[in-house]
């Protein structure tokens, strides 16, 4: 079984090395520009074109993240790319749940605990205690209840915070008000004071959180973007935080990345910023996943994690 890896920044040899371990029935090789030699498999962060074009023998393509955007993109570009039977996987958690959750309660708790408030306070010296929120209308809205959402909606669940979701199809999560399809939105954003973003990035959610989407949340509202910059209208994210609409926001993702220098958002005291590590891809828990994915394969199952390439995720 012959297996080509191809990412621009993870380190080869770490994986090459920990997937010998896990499959040492194969041979790994890094995909080097000009290998056209047969292989079975290929594991790939925005690979080049030419590394997959006319693989036909190839029986899967793993994609080394959650979001396959990057990916689909350049296969609209150039269809060739990918031979239309071989089929695509993501990782599906992988230990990205959990990183979900600890960014989004660290991040939600210190919004209900005014954390952000007390931080600008101290910069006066002021000694002032504020008014707490109250815990039942600090309702968290989660647009996405996929493997991402749902995990950090189980883990803001135990706070006592009202959580509703919001997904293509219907959904039934125990402790979670579920709203699906365009139809349901705005019942799903009345009443919102925290939004979370953990869409994928499709023709269908792109510049989803615009102006006109953050005026239907709760006056004074929280955004958090975690899923893809390409989600959210920065200049309608600015324009709601100016007029107090949206009382501040925390940003994984952006539109450009890395996020400009002479960007606003930088300097904006109301906006946090990481560089979109929200949840990154674990080597250890990913190569598990893809070594089991691969034997399922070679055993003629179907693994989880198919995506499907004209849904967009
Ligand atoms: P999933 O595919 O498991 O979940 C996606 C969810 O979005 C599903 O509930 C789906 O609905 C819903 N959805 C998709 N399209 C629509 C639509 N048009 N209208 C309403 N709902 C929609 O993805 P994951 O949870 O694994 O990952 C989500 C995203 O998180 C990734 O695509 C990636 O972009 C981002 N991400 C970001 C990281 C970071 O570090 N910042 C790290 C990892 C991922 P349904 O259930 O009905 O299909
Ligand atoms: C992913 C990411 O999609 O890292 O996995 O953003």
């Amino acid at each position: 079984m012959d297996i080509i890896f191809y990412h621009p920044f993870f380190n080869a040899t770490t994986w090459i090395n920990g997937l010998q371990q896990r499959l040492p029935q194969a041979t790994i090789r890094k995909w080097l520009p000009g290998d056209s030699a047969p292989a079975d498999y290929a594991l790939v962060r925005t690979p080049p074109v030419a590394m997959l074009q006319g693989r036909n023998q190839l029986k899967g393509v793993f994609a080394l993240g959650a979001g396959v955007d990057d990916i689909l993109s350049q296969l609209k570009q150039h269809p060739e790319m990918l031979p239309e039977h071989v089929p695509l996987f993501r990782l599906e958690d992988t230990g990205m749940g959990l990183q979900m959750q600890e960014y989004a309660v660290c991040t939600v708790l210190g919004w209900f605990r005014r954390f952000d408030d007390y931080q600008l306070q101290k910069q006066q010296a002021l000694w002032q205690s504020l008014e707490n929120y109250s815990r039942k209308n600090f309702t968290v809205g989660i647009l996405g209840a996929g493997v991402l959402g749902s995990s950090v909606a189980q883990s803001l669940k135990v706070w006592g915070f009202p959580i509703r979701s919001w997904s293509r199809s219907p959904k039934q999560i125990e402790g979670v008000t579920s709203y699906h399809g365009a139809d349901q939105l705005s019942d799903f954003l009345n009443g919102t004071q925290v939004l979370i973003n953990l869409l994928p990035n499709t023709p269908q959610t792109v510049g989803i959180i615009n102006r006109q989407l953050l005026s239907q949340l709760n006056d004074g509202a929280f955004v958090l973007n975690l899923a893809r910059g390409a989600h959210l209208v920065e200049d309608d994210l600015l324009a709601a935080l100016e007029a107090g609409e949206i009382k501040a926001a925390a940003l994984d993702v952006f539109a450009r990345e890395p996020l400009a220098e002479q960007s606003p958002l930088w300097a904006h005291p109301r906006v946090a910023i990481t560089p979109h590590n929200a949840a990154v891809t674990l080597p250890d828990e990913a190569m598990d996943y893809i070594a089991k994915s691969i034997l399922q394969r070679e055993a003629g199952e179907m693994p989880e994690g198919k995506v499907d390439i004209a849904r967009g995720y």
